[in-house]
């Protein structure tokens, strides 16, 4: 004969427990969520991380044999607007287009740059073993430059940022929201702003800054 403690759980003991254990369950899969949602936003984070990354350390390749009296930027409005006021005391004042190719003026974030860069690939001292680099930002075919996410993809004005050394342009970056240059003596600032969609459907955006120095003349 069965005593008293050796029957087990009664039914009603055992939904009491069930019910004592439904937070915890619930808890448990709530934190399973969030860690699955910080895992993601992690990985959407460092695709972006490494393309700063990547495109930094190309900047600062490029820039290392750059020759700054060869610095030329795009012209943005205000570049134009200030042309047009000079052109009114002097009548030979060139008035640019905006991205037209201009010598670096006051310091104003432009979205291009080029220069000329002593060649690694020539040896000895030739005026001429310099080859002519630029960097550019181009918005993406579906875009245009108004402040709108044209194409329903999450990013507004979006575009690439291409290099070109020689006849293709190379692909640098990719999702890039901006792309900014600007010169101060010799210390070259870029600004890039990347986003990017992560695999939880939010949009992620980060803006990173770096100056770089310019040595040759
Ligand atoms: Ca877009
Ligand atoms: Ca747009």
């Amino acid at each position: 004969m069965k005593t008293k403690n050796q029957q087990g759980f009664s039914l009603v003991e055992l939904v009491i427990a069930m019910t004592a254990m439904v937070p915890l369950i619930m808890a448990a899969f709530g934190t399973y969520g969030v860690a699955m949602g910080t895992i993601k936003v992690n990985q959407t984070e460092s695709d972006v991380l490494r393309t700063f990354q990547y495109t930094f350390d190309e900047i600062r390749r490029l820039s290392r044999s750059a020759f700054l009296s060869t610095m030329r930027t795009r012209a943005n409005a205000s570049d134009v607007a200030a042309a047009e006021a000079a052109k009114l005391l002097d009548p030979l004042v060139i008035v640019p287009a905006i991205g037209d190719w201009i010598s670096v003026g006051l310091p104003t974030d432009r979205p291009g740059f080029r220069f000329f860069a002593a060649s690694g690939f020539l040896t000895g001292s030739s005026a001429d073993a310099t080859e002519l680099r630029t960097l550019d930002f181009v918005l993406d075919s579906s875009e245009t430059d108004n402040g709108v996410d044209d194409d329903g993809d999450g990013l507004i004005d979006e575009g690439q940022i291409l290099l070109n050394y020689g006849v293709t342009p190379v692909i640098v970056a990719t999702h890039v929201e901006g792309f900014f240059f600007s010169l101060v003596g010799r210390v070259m600032t870029i600004k890039i702003q990347i986003a990017r969609r992560g695999a939880d459907g939010r949009m992620y955006r980060k803006g990173m800054k770096q100056d770089f120095f310019i040595r040759n003349n």
